[in-house]
């Protein structure tokens, strides 16, 4: 790997199963392709019960909480890692405001989703729990360094 490709930011998106039943698999991956992010990770998972007390630690005292637990668990999702200069940041606006409804156009909850639980993919929402939202689903030799050949056209050379 080229010294101007070194590691920038890493962030955690997982497709959630309105999305998996919905076919949106390629549609979703393509927003975040076409902006430029390099996917260094990606695998189909199962999740159990507490896997996702621990990625909804925040909210797992809600009374909405059980629904959500059943939900994430209907089908598998899709986890994915991107890498990319803030990316935390940029995908965190890709993806849109958690009431899908109201989320802006243009956004992936915007354009693919009208529910609050139903909103088709999660995204870390902080560098801190990104770091430990990569680890919690990502072993470290699924997550892959490469050179993106299309960088040079991503980024400002100050940038990279
Ligand atoms: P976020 O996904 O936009 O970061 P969080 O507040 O972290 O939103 O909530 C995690 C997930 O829990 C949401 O994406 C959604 O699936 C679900 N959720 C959040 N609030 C509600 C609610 O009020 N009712 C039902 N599900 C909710
Ligand atoms: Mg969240």
């Amino acid at each position: 790997m080229s010294a101007n490709q070194g590691v920038k930011e890493r962030t955690l998106v997982l497709i959630k199963p309105d999305a998996i039943q919905r076919s949106l698999i390629g549609s979703i991956t393509k927003r975040f392709e076409s902006k430029g992010l390099k996917l260094v990770g990606m695998k189909m998972m199962s999740l159990d019960e507490a896997v996702l007390r621990e990625h909804y630690a925040h909210i797992a005292d809600k009374p909405f909480f059980a629904g959500l637990s059943k939900f994430m668990q209907s089908t598998p999702v899709v986890a994915m890692c991107w890498e990319g200069l803030e990316v935390v940041d940029a995908v965190r606006r890709i993806t849109g405001i958690t009431k899908a409804r109201e989320a802006e156009a243009g956004s992936i909850r915007g354009d693919f989703a009208m529910s609050v639980s139903c909103n088709v993919i999660h995204a870390s929402d902080s560098v801190d729990n990104a770091e430990v939202e990569v680890k919690r689903f990502f072993k470290a030799d699924e997550i892959h360094s490469y050179d993106k050949s299309e960088y040079m056209h991503v980024y400002a050379d100050d940038e990279l």
